[in-house]
């Protein structure tokens, strides 16, 4: 077969227009990438009191930025104002990367009172200030809801799932449409019971952890990612 002139020419105009549009596929690819892989948004750790969500905030501070953030207490209601990590980079292999800025609250409760401050060997004075003080706090963590866009519903799966508390925070959670993910934590500790926690949320999302030893930590973190992104 004979190619005249004008045939040539077509033909190159047909592979520089292929090569045009190639190019500029992978140029929308790379813009549409970019938009698909870096996005932001604010992860509220929410959950009753004493039930692992300083600790868990602080495993992902020192996880992602080698420093922790805030106090952890076997007495409840030890974090009593909201503590923020911001710019954690959550970067999961063959997906994508996340920027997080982290909100640890304060345990909420719906009964308050100094009186089980003083069972832990608070004086009097100290325990009303922190009653007080916890009080406002849970009036914080739930104002908190407003700007946040995926939230960790952190239990302690040695307890009982079904507390009035724990559905309350679940309920908020669905009636403002933020997406949540139920953490299990403290499998490390004998009377664990992860499954009574997936029983009472059946249908959720739950994901048994230990913040303390680090245990499943990393399928929390793709579990957030594909939360986020989708
Ligand atoms: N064994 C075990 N203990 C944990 C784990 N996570 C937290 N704890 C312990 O549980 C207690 C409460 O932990 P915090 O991280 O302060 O709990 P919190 O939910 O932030 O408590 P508030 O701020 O008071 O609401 C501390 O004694 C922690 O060491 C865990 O995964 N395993
Ligand atoms: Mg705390």
């Amino acid at each position: 077969m004979k190619f005249d002139r004008s045939m040539v020419r077509s033909m190159a105009a047909v592979m520089q227009m292929k090569m045009r549009e190639s190019m500029l596929r992978k140029v929308l690819n790379k813009i549409l990438s970019l938009f698909r892989k870096k996005r932001k948004i604010v992860l509220g750790i929410y959950g009753p009191v004493n039930s692992g969500k300083t600790t868990l905030a602080n495993r992902i501070s020192r996880d992602f930025l080698g420093a922790e953030l805030g106090k952890v207490s076997r007495i409840p209601h030890e974090t009593r104002k909201l503590q923020h990590i911001e710019n954690i980079k959550l970067a999961i292999p063959g997906k994508g990367e996340l920027l997080l800025d982290v909100i640890d609250t304060p345990g909420i409760a719906t009964h308050v009172s100094y009186r089980t401050f003083l069972r832990y060997g608070l004086k009097k004075e100290e325990a009303m200030t922190r009653a007080k003080e916890a009080a406002l706090g849970v009036i914080e963590a739930i104002k908190s809801l407003d700007r946040v866009d995926v939230a960790l519903l952190v239990l302690d799966s040695t307890k009982d799932p079904t507390s009035q508390v724990n559905f309350i925070i679940a309920g908020n959670l669905r009636y403002r449409n933020i997406p949540y993910i139920i953490v299990a934590n403290k499998i490390d500790l004998p009377y664990s019971k992860p499954k009574t926690v997936m029983k009472a949320f059946s249908g959720e999302e739950v994901v048994p952890i230990s913040a303390l030893t680090g245990e499943n930590i990393e399928e929390l973190y793709m579990r957030i990612y594909e939360v986020a992104v989708g």
